[in-house]
């Protein structure tokens, strides 16, 4: 994925019409589109090819199966012209490894611990740990969480120079300047881009507080 903006705007927009409309608004402020299940669920995974006329597009279906389960998904996701999917990094090696093969030359995103507090129940514990599997496995980047900056940092230390992508700015409370100085490669924008008023001038704000750091 380039790195021009450092923005990836979640759009989890479920009118698909709608979303077609953000995503040719925002797209030049952004390195990629991230999908999720609302908007393929409503819109079917045709989206996924229509958007990659747009943008890079990110599958983010949060995978956690068994490796043949995780295979079929990356393929699909892969086959309809999505440039990166994110998977769950608890499920194991055997699960990773059969998603970066899966993916090819598509990127893998590996969740280690999720921004909202519930993350820290069960994951945050053996975030690192699963970051160094992350790495061993081949992935290309991890999903760490804006709304706790120190852990940005202690997934940096482990991740070397692979990609961090923080969600968690905006609504969740974190913020871009925070996660960017703390080691996060791109952060993921999705309520504050596209549900504000002027999505356009959202993304903008965000994309000229990350280049301020730069
Ligand atoms: P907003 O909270 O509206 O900015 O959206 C954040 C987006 O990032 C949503 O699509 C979430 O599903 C996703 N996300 C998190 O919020 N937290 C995580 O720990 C991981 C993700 C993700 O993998 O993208």
């Amino acid at each position: 994925m380039r790195r021009d903006t450092g923005l990836i705007i979640a759009l989890d927009e479920t009118d698909a019409d709608k979303a077609l409309k953000i995503a040719g608004t925002v797209s030049s402020m952004a390195d990629a589109i991230k999908i999720n299940w609302p908007l393929i669920l409503s819109a079917g995974p045709e989206i996924i090819t229509q958007l990659s006329e747009i943008s890079d597009v990110i599958c983010d279906f949060k995978i956690a199966d068994i490796p043949n389960t995780v295979r079929l998904i990356v393929e699909e996701a892969v086959s309809r012209k999505a440039s990166g999917v994110i998977v769950h990094a608890f499920t194991g090696e055997d699960s990773l490894r059969e998603a970066v093969s899966a993916a090819g030359k598509a990127d893998v995103y590996a969740v280690t611990e999720m921004s909202h507090p519930g993350g820290m129940m069960f994951t945050a514990p053996h975030a690192e740990e699963m970051a160094a599997m992350g790495v061993r496995c081949g992935v290309a980047g991890f999903i760490a969480p804006a709304t706790r900056p120190d852990r940005i940092k202690a997934i940096r230390s482990v991740a070397g120079d692979l990609k961090i992508l923080s969600p968690g700015v905006g609504a969740q409370g974190g913020s871009a300047s925070s996660a960017i100085s703390a080691g996060a490669d791109y952060v993921i924008v999705g309520r504050a881009v596209y549900g504000a008023k002027d999505p356009l001038s959202a993304a903008s704000a965000v994309r000229d507080e990350i280049r301020s750091l730069l």
